[in-house]
């Protein structure tokens, strides 16, 4: 039985994405679990009775249960491209995401469950937080300037959901600087190291570790 900390992932979440970056391009080794979210294990749900993904679970028992804590988890680890950052603008940009954005782009996403406005209103509304992120990124190579932070990180996969609801949409949409910062996290080794993919977890599975420095 390894001592390593333990990762409840699944691989589409962004959510789960996020905290996976963080921890990989800390280079800290984790034990991850797969989770079928309709299925999730009872360890899940004894260590994080919310038992949303990510979780993530100490070798001294602390449970961490929000994306952003298991991020600022895995700088504290180490940060090697210094994207900590405690600045208040960039919490209020991950704040407008995860309050506002999320939001719309599920409406967006799913506009068929929500028949009162149509997809491309949906959209528009959503288009608020990409037009922000495009002024940014058309004078500075990140969203916080010319260092990335964990902004970048913490909002990438959710920017990645927007556009791939309708991508051909999105290839010609006004927003250039955001599509190259978005091609850019594709193409990067943090995105392709932690979309790898693993089966479901189960309880008698050997560990699975997640680390960066394992090769891939
Ligand atoms: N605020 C949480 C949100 C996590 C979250 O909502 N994850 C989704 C999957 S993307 C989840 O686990 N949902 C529970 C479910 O579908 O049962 C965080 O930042 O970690």
């Amino acid at each position: 039985m390894s001592s390593l900390p333990i990762l409840y992932s699944f691989r589409r979440c962004p959510y789960a994405m996020r905290a996976r970056m963080a921890i990989w391009a800390s280079g800290t080794a984790v034990s991850l679990r797969e989770v079928v979210l309709r299925n999730k294990p009872a360890a899940l749900i004894n260590a994080s009775p919310k038992a949303t993904v990510p979780v993530l679970v100490l070798s001294n028992g602390t449970v961490i249960e929000e994306s952003l804590a298991i991020i600022d988890w895995a700088l504290e680890q180490n940060d090697p491209n210094s994207w900590a950052d405690a600045s208040p603008e960039t919490a209020a940009l991950i704040n407008a995401c995860d309050e506002g954005f999320k939001g719309w782009l599920d409406k967006y996403k799913y506009a068929d469950r929500h028949p009162e406005q149509s997809a491309v209103y949906y959209r528009e509304q959503a288009e608020g937080f990409i037009a922000d992120l495009e002024q940014r990124l058309s004078v500075q190579r990140w969203l916080g300037g010319e260092q990335g932070t964990r902004a970048d990180v913490a909002v990438f996969p959710f920017v990645r959901q927007f556009a791939g609801v309708d991508p051909t949409w999105w290839l010609d949409a006004p927003y250039p600087a955001v599509r190259t910062w978005l091609n850019d996290w594709l193409a990067s080794d943090t995105f392709t190291g932690v979309m790898a993919k693993y089966s479901p977890w189960q309880p008698d599975a050997p560990d699975v570790i997640f680390a960066k420095s394992s090769g891939r």
